[in-house]
């Protein structure tokens, strides 16, 4: 499997498994039932420098690429999604859109402390309004000479309520919209006017937070500007590109772990004298699904070279986040039909499984927006624009 991979990046995997395996396995239910973000394991995870996988050595990260960070998702994810969407929202698009947008300064400044994993990222986009329509957004950014004050409710944001750095999306001109009406800054969770509202009660992943962000006159110095004046949507749709290629991987990790855990019990559960894997309607459930995983491996890593190799991605960061998403969940409601009533009892973890998987086809851009971006993106090489 991991004949393409380095020397390095077969290190990293082995790291990343045994961390994984000692530390987030043995808590998975815990951290569910209790609906606790485990802070002691994030802190053990940075000190393995786990938090900042992709970024340079100079920032404070491990060097390891997009590929490195893939392989770190997908062995977070094999043993725990609430674990796995901390670590992604942190990485993947929180300290990813400084990483992306950032100047030196801001890279110095803020990018470094959350590689090291001293501080905590969160990535501040939807609102009430403004989900898929992720230009829809009304929190308003204000200039005040050398300031700018930000005003603004932001919904359903990961690690909310534990980010010590937000990357927030806000509009600066009204008239302009996408294109160059949205700036994007970066916040202080210290700045006066932060203010965490309601926390989520969620179905599944709830071992991470997901918090309400409220934005009441806060002052941003205009060094906190985040890439371009007026182009903040570009940033955060590229910071997107990179967390949905990396919910693939972490996808692709929880697949894993269902095919595994649905054949254990196939050839342990006996039924008409026999194990159930000797029936045909068992194995041809579980050939799909292993051929499925072995296609989504393929278009993870792929993708994760393509972007560490400076080439386009965003079609297959799409497809990543689209396939990946849906391979899971068919992948846990495989092992919970395979487990049978079993499966449905909270003394197994197949149901926390199962409650884990659906939000992947929900967050970082619903299923229906990636065909979206999948499509728009085929329909440009042949000139053609599908949406006015
Ligand atoms: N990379 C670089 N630029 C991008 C881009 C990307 N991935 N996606 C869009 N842009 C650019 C476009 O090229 C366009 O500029 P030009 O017309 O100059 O080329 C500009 O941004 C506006 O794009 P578009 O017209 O496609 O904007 P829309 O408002 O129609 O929105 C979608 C596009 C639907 C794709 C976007 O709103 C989206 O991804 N929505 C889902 C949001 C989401 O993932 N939410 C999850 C919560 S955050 S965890």
């Amino acid at each position: 499997m991991d004949f393409s991979f380095s020397k390095e990046h077969q290190m990293l995997r082995r790291m990343a498994r045994e961390f994984a395996e000692r530390e987030v396995l043995p808590i998975a239910k815990a951290i569910d039932e209790e609906h606790r973000v485990p802070m002691d394991v994030v802190k053990k995870a940075a000190e393995l420098g786990l938090l900042g996988v992709p970024f340079p050595q100079k920032y404070g990260g491990m060097g390891a690429g997009e590929i490195g960070y893939c392989i770190v998702a997908e062995e977070l994810g094999k043993v725990s999604s609430s674990f796995a969407t901390i670590i992604g929202a942190h990485i993947g698009i929180g300290a990813m859109a400084i990483y992306l947008g950032g100047n030196e300064e801001q890279k110095k400044k803020y990018l470094t402390p959350l590689a090291r994993g001293e501080k905590i990222a969160a990535f501040a986009l939807t609102e009430a309004g403004a989900g898929s329509d992720a230009a829809a957004i009304k929190t308003r950014a204000v200039r005040d000479g050398n300031y700018f004050i930000l005003n603004g409710t932001k919904q359903f944001i990961t690690n909310g309520d534990i980010a010590d750095i937000i990357t927030v999306m806000a509009v600066t001109d009204p008239s302009l919209g996408p294109r160059g009406g949205i700036t994007a800054f970066i916040v202080e969770r210290e700045y006066p006017g932060v203010r965490i509202g309601k926390l989520e009660d969620k179905m599944g992943i709830r071992g991470s937070s997901t918090a309400e962000i409220i934005l009441e006159d806060v002052r941003v110095p205009k060094e906190n500007i985040l890439g371009p004046f007026g182009a903040g949507f570009i940033v955060f749709m590229q910071s997107l590109d990179m967390g949905r290629l990396t919910l693939g991987a972490a996808c692709l990790g929880g697949a894993q772990t269902a095919l595994r855990m649905a054949m254990e019990w196939a050839a342990m559960r006996e039924q008409f004298g026999e194990p159930i894997a000797h029936k045909q309607s068992i194995q041809w459930m579980i050939a799909e699904l292993a051929t499925e995983i072995e296609a989504l491996r393929s278009l993870v890593y792929r993708t994760a070279w393509l972007v560490d190799t400076r080439q386009p991605f965003t079609r297959y960061a799409a497809m990543c986040k689209m396939y990946g998403s849906e391979v899971a969940s068919k992948a846990v409601n495989i092992a919970l039909q395979i487990y049978g009533a079993m499966g449905y009892s909270r003394d197994f973890v197949v149901e926390l499984m199962y409650r884990d998987a659906k939000i992947a086809e929900i967050y970082e851009g619903t299923n229906e927006i990636q065909r979206i971006v999948i499509a728009e993106n085929l329909f440009r090489d042949f000139g053609v624009r599908i949406r006015p």
